[in-house]
């Protein structure tokens, strides 16, 4: 990766990994875009430019201007934003995914973009979900990470595109709030603890999902798209995981922080019913034997950093 465009740069994900990988590989090197511009550090501290992904000649244009080597495609509407909105969440998934593989192939550049354990459903194992199994999605939003899997892989197969990609947990972070998942009230939790000391769940007591904190998410990227091609026999997209947690379980790692904090339930059955399809652990196996992925923070290391870094915020 020497000079990367990132779609959907300004979200809960591109707006970290886009001050990362200016770090790295030189903030010239860097091209966020997004479908309108803001006043965060990625938009102003560096190249910027509007691409809407659903436009094919906007993005390729702009990746020839900036002669790109690598795409990093993160556009795109999240579970409970998509099963509100199907339709729109197909032809921007979707399409945003074909114009995104397409404009790799057109520039000959290496291709990263998300999955998710959204792409795996009620018929899947539920625990130590395995890395090859049974992808049966009941969302639009799982519907679009299975396609989307199958399309890159049809891209590295037919046109050599060097396509990779991870299944994303639900992400917790501070920086940029999340877009309209079902994993969001892992981050809202924490918000609602520094403002209020309480925080009401719409998902239910016992539910366990799979989490993993930004600076590991953004290390995992990293570390997939720089190993070597060589070694990696999945490619899209990897299992990978930091830890699993119910309501009640984050809660009481945060009371530990803030004495008296309060956790209560008014559930959404739309989001419940996500979750529920959902796996409760997946196993990253395969990401570690492949390209040797870890990650540093387990619940109550990433909570007190959380818990930290929005006091300073808020
Ligand atoms: P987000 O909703 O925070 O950000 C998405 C960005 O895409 C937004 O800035 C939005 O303005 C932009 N966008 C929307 N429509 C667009 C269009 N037509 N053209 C250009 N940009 C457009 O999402 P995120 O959490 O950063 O997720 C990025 C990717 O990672 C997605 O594919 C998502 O499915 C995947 N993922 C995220 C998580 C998570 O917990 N955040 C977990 C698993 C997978
Ligand atoms: C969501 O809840 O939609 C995302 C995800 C796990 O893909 N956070």
């Amino acid at each position: 990766m020497k000079r990367i465009l990132i779609t959907g740069a300004l979200g809960q994900i591109g707006s970290e990994l886009t001050m990362k990988l200016r770090d790295i590989y030189g903030t010239d090197n860097v091209i966020a875009t997004d479908l309108k511009k803001n006043n965060s550090e990625a938009a102003e501290n560096g190249p910027f430019e509007v691409v809407d992904v659903t436009d094919l000649n906007n993005m390729i244009e702009v990746a020839k201007k900036y002669k790109v080597d690598t795409v990093m495609h993160l556009a795109a509407l999240l579970s409970a934003t998509a099963e509100a909105k199907p339709v729109f969440a197909w032809n921007l998934n979707m399409g945003g995914m074909m114009n995104a593989l397409e404009t790799a192939r057109e520039l000959n550049a290496q291709f990263f973009t998300p999955s998710s354990i959204g792409a795996f459903g009620p018929t899947t194992p539920k625990d130590n979900t395995p890395q090859d199994t049974i992808m049966r999605p009941t969302t639009m939003y799982g519907v679009n990470k299975v396609a989307g899997e199958l399309l890159s892989d049809y891209y590295h197969e037919k046109f050599g595109v060097d396509t990779r990609g991870v299944r994303f947990p639900g992400l917790i972070s501070y920086v940029a709030k999340p877009g309209g998942g079902t994993t969001d009230y892992a981050v809202e939790i924490y918000y609602e603890a520094v403002k209020n000391g309480k925080y009401t769940s719409y998902i239910d007591k016992g539910t366990y999902m799979d989490m993993m904190y930004m600076p590991d998410a953004l290390n995992a990227i990293i570390d997939l798209m720089e190993a070597d091609s060589a070694k990696l026999t999945h490619r899209n997209a990897f299992n990978v995981t930091a830890m699993s947690f119910a309501p009640e379980e984050i809660a009481a790692e945060i009371a530990k922080q803030i004495p008296g904090f309060v956790l209560s339930y008014d559930v959404d059955p739309v989001r419940q019913k996500i979750a529920d399809s959902w796996p409760n652990f997946i196993d990253a196996t395969a990401a570690k034997q492949e390209w040797g992925f870890k990650a540093e923070y387990d619940l109550a290391k990433m909570t007190k950093d959380m818990i930290e870094k929005l006091r300073q915020k808020l």
